[in-house]
């Protein structure tokens, strides 16, 4: 590869984030550093894409701990690398990546480790990779997150960058939702995943583990394969994808290797230097426990030791990758297999020979070829794979139509190698006799079995994967189904008295009526003093008069803690309070509770009120920075109030409040007018007020509100609704008046004519 060329962080059409970049540096004798392209297949597969694209750019960690190496170009790609530390790599990577969620997405083969430090650092890790994919992504561009290390990336890109096609693949497994629940960051994991607007799967059980925990854990509804997030704060709600698109290979590439002079070669000297035994039969594995080697030679040694295998004329070889040398389950495994190994050898390798060929290092390319054309079985019995490629390396090797693949029925390229001989590998007799009945099937029947097989791996290769996600990424990210905010009116001009006089006439015919309000700034002008706030107490009369009337439901809908409302409105309990943006809700008729309150989202778990403890001392710490900030505590919120903080101190609070935001992935923020608020249940006005119109039965509703949250109200405006924003501002209300005063008129008018119709 050529001296890299800096590069500048211009907008890039497509952005691939993964934990490594696609490449590994080499120190030259000069000292300068050279990078080299490593080629693993999901490089193969971008480089396809990235070929179709006008600028691709990679994010990724360039592989040693320290100051990351500045942008550069690699094979018509800007790389930027991500800096991790030392510490980081042990509490992100080998930590919270590798010794918690591995294996428990591996279904617990070895027990997750779990340690709140990890947690921390896997959090700020994601938001490096995320920071550095919003700053590279071009406007409207797509960023497609890789993999278990970066699950909270999706949702963090998103946060920076709303206009983002943001997609997201899992290589591994995901587990079923009674062992995901396990996690004890589990929720903020699944919020993290949902900032994507398609989440890829290998196997359609994954897929469907994926959408039962976010039913399960978070209480959305998911119909098929789509989920509804609803909105949060002034966002609107978005449907997220999940699917199912099982990794391939090069295999094409593979292929044509076998057809090389010198591959065939290396082949045939691999077959000599092990004294030309009948049959050779292949493990290639990571040194990984998910991957069954230990199962494996516990079978290879049984039928070694009964003699139904002669090692005088069959041979194994299991090459070992090294892989994460440094968790411990690894560097205790690698013993096990040792040992393992060290005891068949000593026990039945002839001399000058070996039973089983233990080869623990990488191979290149070629070399790996050559053992697949060399080998008569393959050996995949993994306890858990995500998909595996060794067996669609396998089958992409033989296109003489020789050879036979036992596959485990847990690795994901079981649903489509079904020509395989199939295992559950925990059952070791099964195992035994799988091995024989690959050892000594016909040539025909192997014909048979490899044709059906190579159909399956040649048409379906790495670079059909990578641009099927795509496509459906485009499709499913498309504005179109993002539903962005809609802007009815703009400016302060206030509606002509006659439109709202006659949306007021068609609604008040609707048999069933609910009519809302939010508070502050609409039936009471707005004050400095919170405490000190005088609503319009005519507009208040009103409200309890019409809760009077047949068919009419009141409600009122405030950013206030519940409590606090009551206390400033005296409603009588025929009107319903709803506070904290919808996370509180007064009583309600008995029928309604299922409706309004019994979701997932709106529960106080005691991980929430933890939560909501540390959120509440940051934002103290915040507003003991910036006098005349000050914050404000709620059953399930935290809010900073900044309306009386002086000069610039309000703006640099904010800006820290939504700085902290950041690094709370499981948190509702939702900025209004000079607060900001923090709420730990999920919910927001506008999925209040479609609860209650729910319960209600309601055939129309009218809601007025004067602040952004009100927003999430008017959003939801469905036909027949009337929506009137009190003030000026950007809003999705179809009818704008200018102040309390308008809207005592407005009320009073709705009053008389409800009457007149009874
Ligand atoms: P891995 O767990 O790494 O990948 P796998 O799919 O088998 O597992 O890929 C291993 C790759 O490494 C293969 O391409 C293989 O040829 C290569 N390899 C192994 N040993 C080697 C050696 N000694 N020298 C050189 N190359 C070697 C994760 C998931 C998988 C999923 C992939 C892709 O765990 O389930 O299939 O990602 O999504």
């Amino acid at each position: 590869m050529p001296t890299p060329a800096p590069v500048t962080p211009t907008g890039h059409e497509l952005v691939v984030v993964a934990n490594r970049l696609p490449v590994d540096s080499r120190t030259l004798p000069d000292g300068a550093t050279e990078w080299v392209t490593s080629p693993g297949g999901l490089v193969t597969a971008m480089e396809s894409v990235m070929r179709t694209v006008d600028s691709g750019a990679w994010v990724g960690w360039a592989g040693s701990p320290g100051e990351a190496p500045e942008p550069f170009e690699a094979d018509g790609m800007s790389l930027f690398p991500v800096a991790l530390s030392a510490e980081d790599v042990e509490k992100y990577y080998e930590g919270f990546s590798n010794a918690t969620l591995w294996p428990l997405y591996h279904d617990v083969i070895v027990d997750p480790e779990f340690h709140r430090g990890w947690w921390d650092s896997y959090v700020a890790a994601n938001r490096r990779f995320a920071r550095t994919a919003a700053e590279v992504a071009g406007a409207h561009g797509t960023v497609w997150v890789h993999d278990y290390q970066l699950q909270l990336a999706p949702r963090l890109i998103r946060e920076q960058r709303d206009d983002l096609r943001i997609g997201f693949f899992n290589h591994i497994p995901f587990p079923s939702v009674e062992l995901f629940s396990q996690l004890p960051k589990r929720t903020q994991i699944l919020r993290g995943l949902l900032g994507a607007d398609l989440v890829g799967f290998q196997r359609e059980s994954d897929t469907q583990n994926f959408l039962t925990s976010v039913r399960k854990l978070l209480g959305h509804h998911v119909d098929g394969q789509t989920v509804h997030v609803p909105g949060i704060g002034s966002a609107p709600g978005r449907q997220v994808q999940a699917r199912t698109f099982p990794i391939s290979i090069d295999s094409a590439a593979v292929s044509e290797l076998t057809q090389q002079e010198e591959i065939i070669e290396r082949a045939a000297q691999l077959r000599r230097d092990l004294g030309e035994p009948r049959r050779i039969v292949l493990g290639v594995d990571r040194l990984d426990y998910t991957k069954g080697i230990r199962h494996r030679l516990k079978a290879w040694g049984e039928l070694l030791d009964e003699g139904i295998i002669d090692p005088q004329d069959t041979v194994m070889i299991q090459v070992a990758t090294p892989s994460r040398e440094r968790v411990d389950a690894y560097r205790q495994l690698r013993d096990e297999v040792e040992l393992t190994v060290g005891r068949i050898n000593g026990d039945h390798a002839p001399i000058g020979r070996p039973a089983v060929s233990y080869q623990h290092r990488s191979f290149d390319r070629r070399d790996m070829t050559a053992l697949y054309m060399a080998a008569d079985v393959v050996l995949v019995t993994a306890l858990r794979d995500g998909m595996n490629l060794v067996a669609k390396e396998y089958v992409a090797s033989r296109p003489d139509l020789r050879g036979v693949l036992v596959l485990s029925e847990f690795a994901g390229a079981a649903d489509e190698l079904r020509a395989a001989i199939t295992v559950n590998p925990h059952d070791i007799d099964a195992l035994k006799g799988a091995i024989l009945r690959a050892l000594e099937m016909a040539p025909e029947d192997q014909e048979e079995a490899m044709t059906s097989l190579r159909h399956q791996v040649m048409e379906h290769d790495v670079q059909a994967w990578a641009h099927s996600f795509l496509e459906q990424l485009e499709q499913t990210g498309s504005p179109e189904t993002r539903q962005p905010p809609r802007i009815r009116l703009s400016g302060d001009a206030v509606s002509e008295p006659a439109a709202v006089d006659a949306a007021l006439q068609a609604l008040v015919e609707r048999p069933r009526l609910l009519i809302a309000s939010d508070f502050d700034g609409v039936l009471a002008p707005i004050v400095a003093d919170r405490d000190a706030v005088e609503p319009d107490q005519r507009s208040l009369a009103v409200l309890r008069e019409l809760a009077t009337l047949p068919g009419v439901s009141v409600a009122l809908v405030s950013g206030r803690a519940l409590a606090d409302l009551d206390q400033h409105t005296s409603m009588p309990s025929s009107v319903v309070l709803v506070g904290s943006h919808g996370a509180e809700v007064g009583a309600l008729p008995a029928e309604m509770h299922a409706e309004v309150l019994d979701s997932a989202a709106l529960t106080m778990t005691p991980e929430r009120r933890e939560l909501l403890d540390s959120i509440t001392l940051a934002l103290q710490r915040i507003a003991l920075a910036h006098p005349g900030a000050e914050v404000e505590t709620k059953p399930a919120a935290a809010v900073l109030h900044t309306r009386n903080a002086r000069g610039r101190g309000g703006a640099n609070a904010t800006e820290e409040a939504l700085e902290l935001a950041m690094t709370l992935p499981d948190v509702t923020v939702t900025p209004g007018k000079e607060v900001v608020e923090f709420s730990v249940v999920h919910t927001s006005k506008g999925a209040a007020m479609e609860a209650l119109s729910r319960a209600y039965a309601a055939d129309a509703w009218i809601y007025l509100g004067d602040d952004v949250t009100d927003e999430t109200v008017f959003g939801r405006l469905g036909e027949g609704d009337v929506g009137i924003k009190v003030g000026g501002g950007d809003t999705a209300a179809s009818l704008r008046i200018a102040g309390t005063d308008e809207v005592r008129g407005v009320l009073e008018a709705l009053l008389a004519a409800r009457r007149d119709r009874a």
